[in-house]
């Protein structure tokens, strides 16, 4: 699977702040999530945390199929009290973690979200959610859109490989 990395249109990226790992929570969901034409999610894993109440990290490829750009704006995670985009990288000499407002996926391409990199934070999340399960995920993208996909639960720090 082709990787892209977005940091050539870095410009497009608003973030809110640094290493925000607890927030406002996502406005609610809607029902009966349309995908933008020829967007389509693979792969989709979330690593519960090590800790009860520490946040999970949901992973997954966006891939647009269409023939236009499309911009993902928000993120839900079902059984999560509220999630949102991140990303971790080096800054200054750091690595840490930033909130990403709007993520970009160019026709043709495909936005990985993996450890060290994009990912989902979902924050508060509901009780008994054990490895071997699965959540709903749903990705709102800016003109209304959505996408669900499942997400497998893992264990921390499963890369779910094996799987
Ligand atoms: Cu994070």
């Amino acid at each position: 699977m082709k990787r892209v990395f977005i940091a050539s249109v870095a410009g497009l990226v608003m973030v809110a702040g640094l290493a925000a790992c607890g927030s406002e929570p996502e406005a609610p969901v809607e029902t009966a999530p349309e995908a933008p034409d020829g967007i389509s999610v693979t792969d989709g894993r979330m690593n519960l945390p090590a800790a009860t109440g520490n946040p999970a990290s949901v992973y997954f490829n966006v891939v647009n199929d269409g023939t236009e750009m499309q911009t993902m704006r928000s993120v839900h995670v079902a059984g999560a009290e509220s999630a949102m985009f991140h990303e971790t990288a080096e800054w200054e000499g750091r690595v840490d973690m930033q909130q990403l407002e709007q993520i970009p996926v160019m026709a043709g391409e495909t936005a990985v979200f993996e450890p060290g990199g994009k990912h989902v934070m979902a924050f508060n999340l509901a009780e008994g959610m054990e490895p071997g399960g699965e959540v709903e995920v749903t990705i709102t993208f800016v003109r209304g859109d959505k996408v669900s996909f499942p997400a497998r639960l893992l264990a921390p720090g499963d890369d779910g490989s094996a799987n």
